[in-house]
C-alpha cells in the first residue's frame, strides 16, 4: 500500500528530521499551526487515520469524534493520562508511548530543579544580570548534598532520579502503590508521613489515576523548610493550595516543570522567588526527542501494516 495514502493529523511540533521522514511517508496535517482547527477537521477530520501527539497534551475525546477513520494515537511521550484510554479501546484505537528513552533526561531535570530551588540559581541569575551584585545582598541557600528526598512513584524515572540522588549523598525514601522489596530505599505508605519525613518530595508518579496526591495536607506535613519538586503532571498537585502554602511560608520552596493547566501558570507562582519554573522540558533534549520522534514512527508503521505497534499500552 502506498503510504502517502494515509492522513496524519499531528497536534505539536516534532523535531524536522523526524517532521521530514513523516512527510515522506504521509499526507501530513498540522493542527498547531491552524487559527482555525475546525476548519481544518472539518476538511481532513474524516481521513485521518493517525494522530501524533505529546503525553500532556494528548487527545480529547471531543476530538477522537471528528476523526472516525482513526486507527492509532501515537503518544510520543509516556504519559496517557490526556488520552481516554477506555474509549479509544472502544472504537478499536490503538494507542503508543514512547518509554524508556525519555527517562534520563526526566531524572536529570529533576536533579536540576532541587539544585535550582534549594541553591536560589534563578534568584541570583537574575541579581547578576540585572547588575545588582553588590547590591542587593542574596541570602543563604539550602545545602543540597545530604538532604532527606521522598520520591513519589519509584517507576522508571523514580528509580533514575533515586540514583542521581544518591551521587549527592541523599538519604532515599519513596512512596507509591506497593513497596519495592529490593529497591535499598525506604518504604512509607503513607504520602503525608513520607512528607512530614523528608526534606524535599519529588513528584514523578503516573497521573493515570486522576488523584490528586498532594493535597494541603501533604503540604502542611512538607512544612516550612520542605520543598515540593514535580517533574510528572500538575494535576498531581492542588495547585491553590501550592500557592498559597508558597505565599505564607508553609513551605519553603518549589521547583515546577509542569502544571495543572499548561501552558497557564499561576500568576502568583511566577512573582514568587522561591520557585523555579520551566515550561514542561522534562524530556526536551534534541537527543530524545529524536529517538521519541523515532519510536513514533515505528508505531505507526506496524500499525499501518496490520501489525501489533511495538509500544502499544
Ligand atoms: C512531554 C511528557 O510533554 O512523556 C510525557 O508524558 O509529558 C513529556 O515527555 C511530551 O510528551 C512531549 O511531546
Amino acid at each position: 500500500m502506498n503510504q502517502n495514502t494515509i492522513d496524519l493529523l499531528l497536534t505539536q511540533p516534532v523535531p524536522e528530521s523526524i517532521d521530514a521522514e513523516l512527510v515522506a511517508a504521509y499526507q501530513v496535517h498540522r493542527l498547531y499551526q491552524h487559527d482555525h482547527p475546525q476548519q481544518l477537521l472539518a476538511e481532513v477530520g474524516p481521513r485521518i487515520r493517525g494522530v501524533v501527539t505529546g503525553g500532556a497534551k494528548g487527545l480529547s475525546n471531543a476530538l477522537m469524534d471528528q476523526l472516525p477513520a482513526l486507527e492509532i494515537i501515537a503518544i510520543s511521550g509516556i504519559g496517557t493520562d490526556a488520552v481516554d484510554l477506555r474509549h479509544a479501546a472502544s472504537r478499536g484505537i490503538q494507542v503508543t508511548t514512547t518509554p524508556g528513552v525519555l527517562t534520563a533526561d526526566v531524572a536529570d531535570l529533576a536533579m536540576g530543579l532541587i539544585i535550582s530551588t534549594l541553591r536560589r540559581l534563578g534568584e541570583g541569575e537574575r541579581l547578576v544580570r540585572d547588575g545588582l551584585w553588590g547590591t542587593v545582598n542574596l541570602g543563604l541557600a539550602r545545602k543540597v548534598s545530604g538532604i532527606e528526598l521522598g520520591i513519589v512513584g519509584l517507576g522508571a524515572v523514580g528509580k533514575a532520579i533515586a540514583k542521581r540522588a544518591a551521587a549527592f549523598d541523599m538519604r532515599i525514601a519513596y512512596n507509591g502503590r506497593h513497596e519495592q522489596p529490593g529497591s535499598g530505599y525506604r518504604y512509607e505508605a503513607d504520602l503525608v508521613a513520607l512528607a512530614r519525613s523528608v526534606d524535599v518530595l519529588v513528584l514523578a508518579a503516573s497521573a493515570d489515576g486522576g488523584q490528586v496526591l498532594v493535597t494541603r495536607e501533604v503540604l502542611e506535613a512538607l512544612g516550612p523548610d520542605g520543598y515540593l519538586v514535580n517533574v510528572a503532571r500538575g494535576k498531581l498537585v492542588d495547585e491553590d493550595a501550592l500557592v498559597e502554602a508558597l505565599r505564607e511560608g508553609r513551605i519553603a520552596g518549589a521547583g515546577l516543570d509542569v502544571f495543572v493547566d499548561e501552558p497557564y501558570v499561576p500568576p502568583a507562582l511566577r512573582d514568587l522567588n522561591q520557585v523555579s519554573l520551566q515550561p514542561h522540558r522534562g524530556s526536551a533534549t534534541l537527543q530524545t526527542r529524536l529517538e521519541m520522534g523515532a519510536m513514533v514512527l515505528h508505531n505507526l508503521k506496524a500499525c499501518f501494516a496490520g501489525e501489533v505497534p511495538p509500544n502499544r499500552v
